[in-house]
């Protein structure tokens, strides 16, 4: 794959509302290459470019709209491949990874590549994704006996304005948040734990904190 290409190819299928063109890229991308190359070579310069002609003026919103929803759809699309094996074997204890973004926050799609990406590498993903109550997370997690729960959000007050409910969250289950509201003081309010910003370099740490949390993972 040449990220330079299958990005071109986006682009021109986007610019004409070219649903067919875009889905073909976008499927050959992720047939072509694992998905963590996907994710930084082609899927998160993508948005960022999106969001740059978007602030520019130089993209519709009916533009950002299109490629949003054909993205997301073409990612979630993948959690219904089967389980990577390791994943049907229920004795290997594979931990539970929730993800989820709290309420009011839209812009899950980079943690749905870290959801993706985790399954990638063996681990149990359940993701919430957009405007889910804190509540509705706690239950989830406590349902799904999460081992670790991976918070978004773009402004600090989305998480700051339900600090109470997290930290009690955070009582019950390692929380870790992330996306551009996660600043240091936002992390304190919230006992939440920092994940690097860069989505892929997250996956890492996650993975390995995980393994030193659920020992014989
Ligand atoms: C796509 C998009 C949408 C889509 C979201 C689709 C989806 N399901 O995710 C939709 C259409 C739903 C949307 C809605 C809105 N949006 Co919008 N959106 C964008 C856009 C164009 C791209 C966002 C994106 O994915 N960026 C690409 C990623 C790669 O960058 P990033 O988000 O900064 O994330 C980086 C890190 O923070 C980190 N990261 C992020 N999340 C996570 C999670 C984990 C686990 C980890 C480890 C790392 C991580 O990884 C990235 C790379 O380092 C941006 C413009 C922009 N410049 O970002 C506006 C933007 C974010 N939106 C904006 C706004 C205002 C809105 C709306 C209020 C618009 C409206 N009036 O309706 C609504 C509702 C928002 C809400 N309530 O949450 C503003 C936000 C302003 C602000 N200061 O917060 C922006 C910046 C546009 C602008 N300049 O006005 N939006």
């Amino acid at each position: 794959m040449d990220p330079t290409t299958t990005s071109d190819e986006l682009w021109s299928a986007v610019e004409t509302f070219d649903a067919e063109a875009a889905e073909l890229a976008i499927a050959r991308l992720l047939w072509d290459v694992p998905l963590s190359a996907a994710v930084t070579g082609v899927v998160l310069p993508f948005l960022g470019e999106v969001g740059d002609r978007w602030e520019a003026g130089t993209l519709s919103v009916a533009h950002e709209h299109f490629v949003s929803d054909m993205l997301r759809r073409k990612l979630t699309a993948l959690t219904a491949v089967p389980p990577t094996p390791v994943l049907q074997d229920a004795s290997a204890a594979a931990p539970v990874v929730l993800l989820a973004c709290p309420p009011g926050e839209r812009h899950d799609m980079v943690l749905l590549c870290v959801a993706l990406m985790l399954r990638e590498r063996g681990v149990r993903a359940r993701f919430l994704g957009a405007d889910t109550p804190v509540p509705a997370i706690r239950t989830a997690a406590r349902a799904a006996g999460a081992d670790a729960v991976v918070l978004a959000a773009r402004r600090p007050t989305t998480f700051t304005a339900h600090a109470s409910a997290l930290r009690r969250l955070a009582a019950d289950h390692p929380v870790y948040a992330a996306g551009r509201g996660a600043d240091a003081q936002t992390l304190e309010e919230i006992g939440a734990r920092p994940l690097p910003a860069d989505p892929v370099r997250a996956v890492v740490v996650l993975v390995g904190e995980l393994s030193e949390l659920s020992g014989s993972w």
